[in-house]
Parts: structure tokens; sequence; C-alpha cells
């Protein structure tokens, strides 16, 4: 690859999830699926790539989860760590390890990281107030604090955020603030810990990023310049918590290693697991290229923190790119996991066996690359069937059957190629081109443009060729079209790889041609710690240029125009992709129609509590000159055309009159019908559409607007006075 020259080898992390709860499809469009196609493509093109993930299972919301389902926090993490795994497995996302940061391994190597830098000095500590909780006699991270929102009323808010309305918060703004351990009011209680001074980095940090790397994504960048803009702070790399690493240095019980600070050193951790004795080849070497693909919320940590972590410590290489990804939505709203708006894989892997390349192919085409996207399902079922289906699918479908109804499925002779059929040809490499220019720029969605437009050529040239025509007269010319459309199927094969590899390796099963295979990093490290020697990787099959003779593709084939030899046999047509139907697209609406009903019910469930502020002080007086009696309901009707009035006719022991009430949203006329109610007697009437009311009925308003009517607890008379 020209422009990366200056590597030997590519080391690809990915973001390491949160093992408190699945992965989602913003997830996989974020940073996995993007970083999958990027490692494909480079391990096609025999590259030297290592491609590096497990999950991050630290962090106060894995000891909530803990607590809230009565288990320890091991088992949420074991329980995670395993669905998301099979997840990836199930999505073609082929990490070359997928560790996990509870490991031996990793708790070494990060309590080894922070200990040489508390040796060399560099952290410094600081005294700080933190909230504690007297009772359970523990610190309280701004999570494990709740009380009512002071935007929003919401009860429930977190000392961190509103789920409710979205603020941002500080424990200090909740009102009634309490400890979800044990209910008591926190108290604010003196903590040390150590500090990562990130104000020492600042001038580094602007050469290195604003300086040396503007070519990344102008989102990545625009977010790093604005933190350095605003200058650094110091930041806590220690916290008082249970769950973690431990903080390995003295005096330091109850403390453990913030979860930012151990997480990115799992990288490091998870390629020592997988490659114990020539890891630092990957970590030290400055001819490793190093890229994070990660999402937009984890840029300051990637870009800012991490680096600066290895800068004070030393020795590694810093990442060359940091292609962070925007946010995905649902069907026009935010995916959360909280209110259960998401698509979670392993649902997706379950409900739609063996279309892990749909989902794969929809992200990409979609994918948030410069601004925030939307996942429709609707929009999933037409990129399958006017695309995948309807172009790729039932081009290489015509291409396959018809050479074996016309050629016993052996790749006819080239023959005499006319102008058009050049041109096609032609075509290839120049897509190739485009496609690699955008593979290497971190442009997935045109990249998979690119291929797309390999299958749509492919698909009008046999459409305008007509091969199935030419049959009748002319075999030499229909032998000619269809060699070429297996050219372009060969080319598909390769080209669709990083994108759809399910798809991309049936239909190489149907031209019976393999994938060179790429570096077996683990070759050596079979070796004991005695006899092993650094080596290079061991390349495991090498394929000459252009041809499939040995049966297998590469990407420098891509484009050649003889790909697959005359009389190559080929293997009978199956299905590439199905159609998706309707059905199966309702199904999933269906579900979110549900919990998005369910969502708004508990909305408005959490709203009719909230309570309206006290009025300003009445006097006695003010107090008794109001009439307010019992009564009971003798007729009721609605009042025509309105939706909301009811006229009621009452008995309030002292006459029979009329009042209007706007309770008809609430209440039916039968419900009304013979029920005691509370009234205010001495209201001055009012005309309300023509009718004249005499009094009010006194309501209960709830926080969401709703109303009930007050009846007393037990029957009274007619007329009694309440006060
Ligand atoms: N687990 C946060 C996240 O998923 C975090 C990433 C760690 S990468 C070192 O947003
Ligand atoms: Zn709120």
């Amino acid at each position: 690859m020209s422009k990366n020259q200056k590597f030997a080898r590519t080391l690809v992390t990915c973001a390491l999830p949160y093992a408190n709860g699945p992965v989602h499809i913003g997830h996989l469009a974020g940073v996995y699926v993007p970083a999958d196609i990027y490692v494909r493509y480079l391990r096609m093109r025999g590259e030297d790539v290592l491609f590096i993930c497990g999950s991050d299972e630290h962090g106060v919301p894995i000891t909530i989860k803990a607590r809230a389902e009565g288990c320890t926090p091991q088992d949420i993490v074991d329980r995670y760590h395993k669905i998301i795994k099979d997840s990836f497995t199930g999505l073609g996302i082929n990490f070359d390890i997928y560790s996990r940061t509870s490991s031996e391994i990793h708790h070494k190597t990060s309590s080894d990281f922070f200990r040489k830098l508390w040796e060399e000095g560099k952290f410094i500590t600081q005294e700080s107030e933190q909230y504690y909780d007297p009772e359970a006699k523990t610190f309280l991270a701004d999570r494990y604090i709740t009380g009512k929102c002071p935007r929003c009323g919401h009860e429930g808010a977190y000392g961190d955020q509103c789920e409710h309305c979205g603020s941002t918060l500080s424990p200090e703004e909740l009102i009634d603030p309490h400890s979800k351990l044990s209910g008591a009011t926190p108290i604010k209680k003196k903590t040390s810990h150590w500090y990562l001074p990130l104000n020492d980095y600042e001038q580094w940090l602007n050469c290195w990023i604003l300086d040396g790397h503007k070519e990344w994504r102008s989102t990545v960048y625009g977010q790093c310049k604005s933190w350095l803009v605003g200058g650094l702070q110091p930041r806590a790399v220690s916290r008082d918590l249970d769950w973690g690493v431990p903080v390995p240095v003295p005096g330091a019980e109850g403390k453990v290693l913030y979860v930012w600070f151990d997480a990115p050193i799992g990288y490091i951790s998870n390629t020592k697991e997988l490659l114990p004795y020539s890891w630092e080849k990957w970590w030290k070497s400055d001819d490793t290229r190093l890229i994070h693909f990660i999402g937009k919320d984890n840029i300051v940590f990637h870009c800012i923190v991490f680096p600066s972590m290895l800068k004070a410590h030393g020795g590694y290489v810093l990442p060359d790119n940091v292609p962070a990804n925007e946010f995905l939505n649902l069907e026009g709203d935010k995916i959360s996991t909280s209110r259960n708006w998401a698509v979670w894989a392993h649902e997706y892997l379950k409900d739609f066996p063996g279309k892990a390349d749909v989902m794969r192919y929809v992200l990409t085409a979609n994918a948030p690359e410069t601004k925030d996207n939307d996942f429709s399902w609707k929009e999933f079922q037409t990129r399958n069937n006017s695309e995948l289906v309807a172009i790729f699918g039932n081009f290489v479908n015509r291409a396959i059957v018809l050479t074996h109804k016309y050629f016993e499925g052996k790749v006819p002779p080239r023959g005499v190629l006319t102008e058009a059929d050049k041109a096609v040809l032609a075509e290839v490499p120049e897509i190739r081109r485009s496609l690699e220019e955008n593979l290497e720029g971190f442009r997935f969605r045109d990249a998979l443009k690119d291929a797309m437009a390999l299958a749509r050529l492919g698909n009008k040239y046999i459409s305008d060729s007509e091969p199935w025509k030419t049959a009748k007269e002319d075999m030499g010319r229909t032998g000619t079209i269809l060699n070429v459309c297996l050219q372009l199927c060969a080319d598909l094969a390769i080209a669709f790889e990083p994108f759809t590899p399910a798809a991309a390796e049936r239909l190489r099963g149907m031209l019976k041609v393999g994938l060179a295979a790429g570096f077996d990093h683990r070759a050596g490290e079979q070796q004991t710690e005695n006899t092993y020697k650094e080596g290079e990787a061991v390349a495991l099959h090498t394929v000459p240029e252009g041809k499939a003779s040995e049966g297998t593709l590469k990407w420098d084939t891509l484009g050649s125009t003889e790909i697959l030899p005359e009389g190559w046999e080929i293997a009978p047509a199956e299905l590439l992709f199905e159609k998706i139907e309707d059905a199966a697209i309702d199904a999933q609406l269906e579900r979110l129609a549900r919990i998005k009903a369910e969502n708004e019910a508990a909305a408005k469930a959490q709203l009719a509590k909230q309570v309206e502020p006290q009025k300003a002080p009445v006097s006695f007086d003010d107090f008794g000159r109001m009439d307010i009696r019992t009564a009971t309901v003798l007729e009721a009707e609605r009042v025509p055309k309105t939706d909301k009035l009811l006229k009621l006719t009452i008995d309030t022991g002292i006459d029979r009159r009329v009042i209007v009430s706007g309770i008809a949203e609430y209440y039916s006329p039968e419900d009304m019908l013979g029920k005691q109610i509370c009234i205010l007697a001495n209201l001055e009437p009012r005309t309300i559409r023509g009718i004249e009311s005499k009094g009010m009925i006194l309501m209960a308003k709830q926080g969401d607007g709703s109303m009930r009517f007050i009846t007393p607890q037990e029957a009274v008379a007619n007329g009694a006075v309440i006060g």
C-alpha cells in the first residue's frame, strides 16, 4: 500500500464493549463492522495485520447491575462477555482475540503500567471531597446517588445524569439525594486519588494531533481541538470502589484503577495474551501502524487520555488514526439501552438466521461516518430485496445457472471480445482503484458503493448481452459473454469479502476457489519460552498474481481479466441472498411499537407522580368563604359537539342544579351516574356552551394533567359541608 509503506504491520483495535449488556446495531455500525471490513481488506492484501478486542468488565454500571439483580459483578460480566463474543462471531467479525479485562494477564499488565508511572512520579495526588454513604460506609460513585431531577422533576435521576430528560447533572444538583445502597443521605468525605496531569501533555498533544494529524476525520480532529483549546486538567485515574484492578501501591485500600485507565491497556493485555512472545513487536516498534476504531463518545479517551498515558510510560506506539463514527438512530429515535430502544445483535441473529451479511451490508450502506444516521427496518428490507437480491444475487445466479445450462458447468472459452466486452472489463480496475482509496481512507459507505457498482456492472452486462438469446444461434458468443460474467463473479467474490464475507465465501464455493490465507501470527507462539525465536509471521499461501490456477483468490487478483481459466469447473448455483418478506419486517416493527407504547406508559406514569409546588398561603377566612359540599349525580350527558364537557344534573341537598364539567376525557356519562361527588357550591354561575353551570366539581389533577373526581370514602348525606 503505497501511502503506508513506512509501516510493516497494522494493529487494529475496537473499543472494548462494556460487559453490562449486549451489543446493538449502533455499536456494530459505529465500531465493529467498519473495523472488520478494514481488517479483512488488509488481510486480503497480504498485509500483516492484527485485530484486537475484548470485553470491558470494570466500571460502576456493572456493579449497579449486579446489585439490581442480586448477583456478583463477575456473574454479570460472565453472562454478557459470552453473549457479546457470540454476537461478534455470528456477525463474522473476526478478531484475532476477543478477551476480557477481568483476566489475570490484564490485571497484571494494567497494575504494572500504573506502578511504573507511579514510581516515576508521573502522577500527582489530590485530596477531594466525595460523596460517602455513612450507613454502607463506602464512597459513592455519581451513579450510586439518586434523587429528583432539578430540571424535569423525574424521581429516579442519577448523580451524573437524568435519563428522563437527558440533562447532565452533578450529585449536588439532585433534590433530596440518597444512596442507592442504603437509602441514606450521602455526606461529603475527604478522599485522596492519583491524577494524571494532562495539562503537562498539552503542548505535546497540540503538536502531535493539531499539527501532526490533520488527516484525521474532521469530526475527530474537531473534538480534539476543542478539548485542547479549552485547556486540559489533571484527571483522576483511581476510584473508591471494590470492583476493578486494585491500585497496586501502598496506601490504596479500597481503591481501584479508574475503568478508563485500565480499559485501553486491555488492548495491550489482549495482544499479550494472544502473542506472549511477540506482542512487543506490535506495540513497541515504530513500523507498527496502530488504528483505533471507536464511537464518537470515546474520542477524548483514545486521542488524548490514552496517548498521554502511553507517552508518560514511554516505548509504545501511538495511534496513527482514530476513525471514530457518529451515532446511529433507530427508526428516528436515539438508541437507548435503558429504554430498550435498540436492535440487539444476538436477537437479530436469532430472528434472521444466516443473514449476518444483510445487517453488515445495511449498516455499512448507511454508516454514520460523517453525521448521525438512521436505521429503519423498511430500508433494511429494501436494501436486501432490491440491491443484494435483485442486483448482486441475480447477476451471480444467472451467470452460474447459464454456465451449467450451456457449458456443463465449465468456464467457456474466452473467444473474441467485442468492444463492449472490453469496455466492461476495463471498468473493473477503475472500480478497484476507487474501492481501495475509499477503504484506505476509512470511507466504507463509499467503498461499498464501489463494490456494488461492480455488481451493477455485471448485472447490466448480462441483461444487455442476453446470453439466453445468443444461445439460440451463436454458442461461441454465448461462451464469451459467460466467460466475462464468470470473471466478474470472481471479482465480486474478492470485492465483497470485506463487506459480506459469508456471501463472498458462498460465491467462492460456487466458483470452486478459495481465499489466500493471511498470516499465522500464532505459529511461533506454540514454541516454548526457551526455544522461541522471534521471526517473521508465516505467510500460509502464496498465489501467483492474477490467476486462480491454485484455486485461491487474493486482492491483487481483482480486475485481472482472466481469473478463472477456460475449462475451470464450477459448482451448481446456490442462493446468494434471499428475499426478506413483509412478515419478518412487520414482526420487528411490532416489537418496536410495543416497546414504544411501554415506554410512553412508563413516562406517563412518572409524569403523573409529579407534584405541583404549594400555593401561596390563604387566611382562615378566605377558606371559610368557600362552600364545599357533597352531592350526587342524578343525570349525566355529553355536551353536544365537545370532547371534554359533561352536563351533570346533581342533587346538592340544597337544590337540584346543573354543573358543566370538563371531565369527559376521563369519565363517560354512565361512569358518573349515581356517583357521590364533592362540589364548590357557591362559585359564581357561568354559561358554558349555552348552559348555565352553577358550581364546580372538585377533581384531583395529576402531574400528567389527568383528573379523577373526589368521592367520600363512605356514603354521606348530600349537602354535607366539607371543611
Ligand atoms: N467500554 C466505553 C464504551 O463502550 C468503553 C470503551 C473502552 S475502550 C478502551 O463506550
Ligand atoms: Zn430530568
